[in-house]
């Protein structure tokens, strides 16, 4: 088969002469690297087969069953874990500080404009000896981010920063080197979806331990810098020294990415969220100044993260990082806890919600005890702000990585009322395939109790609009563009782009800095979906077709989005600009397990 690989006008692309003919098994070699092609086999049970062929999905045995937990018996704290600053010792370097215990990585971009004046944050990945995921299963090791004076209640805290004020984000590697079970204990952390220089990015092949560095790295190092220069895209073409505020991103995650491994890093546990503010989106709902939006924030903006996970007999995490399909967990972990509660005030809460995968889709509903629907407000999609937000919403349905900010005013309660958020979306074969109907009444994954009057008045709001959108550019415009078309499908029993693996050294499309182009993200109807998700840049959707037919573009994807579910026969055509930084980067499947067995591939900006 030819590749279905188009660029138009092809002379403008040098990625143009990419074949999908070309495509090669992944080398089994680089994905069992180091220690763990050791500990893979003993971890697999009799029950987890690979598939051999697209056609035998029934074949394949299921996983058991997690046991059973009793519900709601542990609360989540009122107010979020805050990740502090702290002074960095050595201090940053531009150039990677080799002989300080750095990895070898690229040296900073921009580090003359921003690092004079970058707050120091810093995080270790460490493993965490006696984490409770619920009262029913042991207190087990979990892999987390925290800080050097960790808070053991939470995993991994949230950091908050602001547009304008660049942050130095030191990451540690502490994971136990002589690691045993599934995943593999070096880390590139990739800060989800920021406008940063690739060597900030947490590009797969920059993993790094003290004595491992991966591919795309000169030296191993106990940690790396990462410079989040907090500028909007467009910092180049206004020169008004932050960027264009249309571009804005609020609702940011960091998570492990290391190349073959980003499943069971995640699923031990490597994930976290970073809010990102501005003028508009301030943090603060008492903001005197007339254009802040006053949405409720800390301790009332809250950020959930909803993690898919399988537990083993015995109640311990259980993970195949070697089935190209993955496991599809059947417990729902909530900020780190099965079926937790947290209470709330009565007043306005934003709920930033965060599908943090590995495998499984989402479609929350809110409802009372009796499974009564209860409406909210839809404010952003991929930690976007909307420009209107949606209101009297019913539900939201979330890919991996993909986040959804609403606003609910539990001020409609009664001080006692029970709300439970459910999850009713199931997934065909109960596996990591797709996801199939919805089913009520759902599964409960989050209790709610409106236990308390707030301490103050509620001074939040939800404005009627938020934040503007930057014009499309005209139909002429868009037909100049070039057009890179990716097809993302089953092939050899592993998940190919344009029928090829991933190669971490090798870019396949390399793009002039400042250009904007249109990708069509296309999928082959063999039954599985894939939220697909494009580093660096927001992109916007133009148009979404089934067998050529137009499909409606849901309100929620109609702003800026940085992970597009392709499906059935569908072609997503996207808007993308390529501002700011150079470097390489990647687009793959957020299903991790297909992005770790290849659904991926290397882009640089050049
Ligand atoms: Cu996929």
């Amino acid at each position: 088969m030819k590749s279905s690989f188009l660029v138009t006008p092809a002379e403008n692309q040098p990625g143009a002469s990419i074949d999908g003919d070309a495509a090669e098994q992944p080398s089994r070699r680089n994905f069992l690297k180091g220690s763990a092609a050791l500990m893979v086999a003993p971890l697999l049970p009799a029950s987890a087969k690979s598939r051999t062929s697209d056609e035998d999905a029934v074949a394949v045995a299921a996983v058991p069953a997690s046991p059973p937990t009793v519900p709601w018996q542990e609360f989540l704290p009122d107010v979020i874990g805050v990740l502090d600053a702290n002074p960095l010792d050595p201090s940053p370097t531009g150039t990677a500080n080799i002989a300080g215990g750095e990895a070898g990585r690229p040296s900073h971009q921009r580090w003359n404009e921003f690092a004079a004046r970058a707050e120091p944050y810093e995080l270790h990945a460490a493993q965490r000896e006696n984490w409770v995921f619920s009262p029913s299963y042991p207190a087990q090791p979990v892999w987390t981010y925290q800080a050097k004076e960790p808070d053991l209640s939470i995993l991994s805290p949230v950091v908050f920063a602001h547009y304008g004020h660049p942050v130095l984000c030191r990451i540690y590697n502490d994971l136990p080197a002589n690691h045993v079970g599934f995943g593999s204990p070096e880390i590139s952390t990739h800060l989800h979806n920021l406008h940063c220089g690739s060597e900030s990015d947490g590009f797969p092949g920059d993993y790094y331990s003290a004595t491992k560095a991966g591919p795309t790295l000169t030296s191993p190092g106990g940690f790396r810098d990462h410079l989040y220069s907090n500028i909007y895209a467009g910092y180049d073409e206004l020169q008004n020294g932050i960027g264009d505020y249309r571009e804005a991103l609020g609702t940011l995650f960091y998570h492990d990415h290391t190349t073959d491994f980003t499943a069971p890093n995640i699923v031990r546990g490597l994930v976290g969220f970073y809010c990102l503010f501005d003028e508009l989106d301030s943090g603060d709902e008492r903001d005197p100044n007339p254009s802040a939006l006053r949405l409720p924030s800390h301790p009332y903006d809250y950020p959930l993260s909803f993690s898919d996970r399988r537990f083993d007999a015995d109640g311990m995490l259980y993970y195949d990082q070697v089935n190209p399909d993955g496991v599809l967990g059947d417990k729902v972990v909530v900020n780190g806890k099965i079926e937790p509660v947290l209470r709330v005030a009565r007043r306005k809460y934003r709920l930033r919600l965060l599908n943090a995968g590995p495998s499984r889709f989402y479609q929350f509903y809110l409802v009372r005890p009796n499974n009564v629907i209860q409406p909210f407000t839809y404010i952003a999609n991929d930690g976007n702000l909307l420009e209107r937000p949606l209101l009297n919403q019913t539900f939201v349905r979330l890919g991996v990585a993909e986040r959804g900010d609403i606003v609910v005013d539990f001020s409609r309660y009664p001080r006692g009322t029970e709300l439970y958020l459910v999850n009713r979306l199931t997934h065909v074969a109960d596996d990591t395939r797709r996801p199939d109907r919805v089913v009520a009444p759902g599964v409960r994954v989050l209790k709610i109790v409106v236990d308390r009057e707030p301490p103050e008045q509620d001074l939040s709001q939800v404005p009627s609009f938020l934040r503007p959108l930057r014009p499309l550019p005209s139909t002429a415009e868009l037909a100049a563009l070039p057009v890179r078309r990716w097809v993302f499908e089953r092939r050899q029993n592993m998940w190919a782009i344009n029928g090829q693996f991933l190669d971490i050294n090798v870019p396949r499309a390399q793009i002039p800095l400042g250009g904007m182009e249109i990708w069509e993200l296309a999928s082959v109807d063999n039954g599985w979906d894939h939220p697909i998700h494009i580093h660096f840049e927001e992109g916007r959707i133009l148009s979404k077709t089934t067998d050529g037919r137009n499909v409606v573009i849901p309100a929620h994807e109609r702003g800026r989005k940085d992970v597009f579910v392709v499906n059935g026969r569908t072609t997503i055509r996207v808007l993308l600009r390529f501002r700011d930084y150079k470097g390489k980067y990647v687009m793959h499947c957020h299903n991790l397990i297909h992005e770790d067995h290849s659904m991926m591939l290397r882009w640089d900006i050049v």
